[in-house]
């Protein structure tokens, strides 16, 4: 008999509704309400944890949950002060993409790091990139309104998270040196290949199904015969199109499931090169 899975996500915040949209769309049914921390599944044997973020990484070590889905940030901090965090991510999901960067005063005059005091929510990580870099400065962690901090004084720049730059312009900040890239991830203690229970292996295909999915086009359209090859190689990360004989004037339709962007510039030269009636559709799921 296959064991039940449990996945911890986030209960609110901005996690939450890409973690669940990905849940719903690998077929996973099952709602969420108010206060409701723990939702089971209506047709799988899949229990979600609803739960703060920082809690993830811990839940997932512990064996509380199977799998997690969290920020590299926040896993990434804690795996850098707590040594029973033995999670770790096996699969980037896409989504809540930010940047974990340093900013300073627009009318700073600073240009290094050295001997300076830097306010974050990141102690660990921060710390982690002064001593590789061999930089002395000090470290204050704060929680919230790090966006503050060099105007009242308390520290000369910031290290946070940044993902339009909207917070910091409207507090007159410039970002000066990025510290890590981040992302939605899924995480586990135990690494994707190493994985025995077959339900698990099952469920982490049908999540890189969504995924693929929504950055897949498909596309179909019709070429003269002669132009077949300049028109494959213009198909954004397609492997190999399917080549279709029309009944007339010795055309074919060539049908091609696109990896990459389908952007209009992409199709105005697919145009240009002899291609007509060209549809770009979504796909829905992908099962490799
Ligand atoms: O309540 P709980 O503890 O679960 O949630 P939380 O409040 O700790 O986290 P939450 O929901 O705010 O963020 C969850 C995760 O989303 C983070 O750990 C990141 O992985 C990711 N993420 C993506 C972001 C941002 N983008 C982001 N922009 N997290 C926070 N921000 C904040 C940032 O700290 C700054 O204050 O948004 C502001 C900057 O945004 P821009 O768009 O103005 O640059
Ligand atoms: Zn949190």
């Amino acid at each position: 008999m296959q064991s039940k899975i449990t996945i911890a996500i986030q209960r609110k915040g901005r996690l939450f509704e890409s973690s669940k949209k990905l849940l719903i769309k690998s077929g996973i049914n099952f709602s969420t309400s108010g206060e409701k921390l723990l939702a089971r599944s209506s047709n799988m044997d899949i229990d979600i944890l609803l739960v703060r973020d920082d809690d993830i990484p811990s839940l997932v070590s512990k064996g509380v949950a199977d799998l997690g889905i969290v920020g590299q940030n926040v896993l990434a901090e804690q795996a850098a002060t707590n040594r029973q965090i033995t999670a770790k991510s096996i699969l980037k999901l896409g989504f809540s993409k930010c940047k974990l960067a340093f900013a300073k005063p627009l009318n700073s005059k600073l240009r290094s790091l050295k001997n300076k005091t830097i306010a974050t929510s990141y102690p660990a990580l921060v710390k982690k990139y002064l001593s590789k870099n061999n930089i002395n400065a000090d470290v204050i962690k704060i929680n919230g309104s790090v966006e503050l901090t060099p105007y009242i004084g308390i520290a000369d720049c910031i290290c946070d998270l940044v993902s339009s730059g909207a917070t910091l312009d409207a507090n007159n900040l410039i970002e000066f040196k990025t510290l890590m890239e981040s992302e939605a991830v899924l995480i586990s203690t135990v690494e994707s290949k190493k994985i025995s229970q077959i339900n698990i292996i099952n469920l982490i295909k049908r999540f890189e199904g969504v995924i693929n999915a929504a950055e897949s086009k498909y596309v179909m359209l019709n070429a003269q015969s002669n132009a077949i090859d300049k028109i494959c190689k213009l198909l954004p990360g397609a492997d190999s199109p399917t080549i279709i004989p029309l009944q007339k004037d010795n055309k074919v339709a060539i049908h091609a499931l696109c990896k990459e962007p389908v952007f209009w510039e992409t199709m105005e030269k697919l145009k240009s090169n002899g291609a007509s009636s060209i549809l770009v559709l979504p796909v829905e799921k992908i099962l490799n």
